[in-house]
């Protein structure tokens, strides 16, 4: 019902990590993969309903990579909490859900920019990269500060619609993963993926409702065709279908530079990119401009329901082609 703030966020994340071990004992474990620039923890929220069954694919989901972002969180948070309650909780269970936590482990990142999630909080509401300072740069004003996490990947950094102005929201820092919570998400992606058992990679930002796939470092690049070939615009539709009828808000799918705009420096490229990881999408939650980053919380469960119904669509549509 309302947009947490930082310390709120793990508080919910924390509880329910509780009521699922309440559950099912040691299905949920956090994780604190790093910290951000101002010192605040990085924490993962592990779903894996076996520690022992080395065929299990995993599912990394992160939200709140930009500070103004909020419904990215909340959603983030929302689809956590169903993935819990319908998977493990005898009252609530839905068997697609059951199963899905069969298959698959889910690391779910809530709120990768906490700093700057707070500071959009207390300071200047449309605050978009995270808090460090960009040593030596000699202009005092603020907006001088952060790093574009979204920019700071290291697949085809520095290209395209990436800035090298440390007062653009769009600056791409010094080098690739410059910035420690990129570099911190990097190191446990990477780790977590050491034997390719990352399937799926969901980026969850907003405004505008797209289901975005690589690439989006330039226009007409599309996903490798050995790992994906049209599979992948196939799960990013049946998703946006799917998020479609939940609510009536229509998500348009596509490549991002092609239906967006070029932006290199993306976590989702990077993704597919570097790691092979088959299938990797960004989706753009509500809504369409109206409200924008405004959006009022009254909506978080609509989009929570509509962001949980297409994951369960693309997972689906996953398990059907692989
Ligand atoms: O520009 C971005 O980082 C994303 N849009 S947003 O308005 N939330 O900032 C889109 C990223 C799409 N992916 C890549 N360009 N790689
Ligand atoms: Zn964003």
């Amino acid at each position: 019902n309302q947009y947490l703030r930082y310390d709120q966020l793990l508080e919910a994340v924390n509880t329910l990590a509780q009521q699922c071990n309440l559950l099912r004992s040691n299905t949920c474990r956090q994780q604190e993969i790093g910290s951000a620039y101002e010192g605040r923890k990085l924490i993962v929220l592990r779903i894996e309903k076996s520690q022992t069954d080395k065929q299990k694919r995993k599912v990394w989901i992160d939200g709140g990579i930009h500070a103004r972002e909020w419904i990215s969180p909340a959603t983030v948070l929302y689809m956590a909490d169903v993935l819990i309650s319908k998977g493990l909780n005898r009252r609530m269970w839905t068997p697609e859900v059951v199963a899905l936590l069969d298959y698959y482990d889910f690391l779910m990142l809530p709120l990768y920019n906490p700093d700057g999630y707070e500071y959009s909080h207390s300071h200047y509401r449309f605050w978009r990269k995270n808090r460090q300072t960009n040593g030596g740069h000699p202009s005092q004003s603020r907006v001088c500060r952060g790093v574009d996490l979204n920019r700071n990947y290291g697949y085809k950094w520095g290209g395209s619609g990436s800035s090298s102005d440390p007062c653009q929201d769009n600056y791409r820092g010094t080098g690739p993963f410059s910035a420690m919570e990129s570099a911190a998400v990097k190191r446990f992606v990477e780790q977590e993926n050491s034997d390719k058992k990352i399937l799926l990679f969901l980026s969850y930002h907003s405004y505008g409702q797209y289901v975005l796939m690589p690439f989006g470092f330039k226009r007409g690049a599309y996903p490798r065709p050995a790992l994906s070939a049209g599979k992948m615009s196939c799960v990013a539709f049946f998703g946006s279908r799917e998020m479609f009828a939940t609510n009536h808000r229509f998500y348009i799918h596509g490549t991002s530079a092609d239906v967006l705009y070029e932006a290199s420096g993306g976590s989702d490229d990077w993704a597919h990119g570097s790691l092979e990881v088959p299938y990797s999408l960004t989706v753009e939650l509500p809504d369409d401009g109206a409200y924008g980053f405004l959006l009022p919380p009254a909506y978080i469960r609509n989009v929570g329901s509509e962001a949980v119904r297409g994951l369960l669509a693309m997972l689906r549509t996953i398990h059907d082609l692989e």
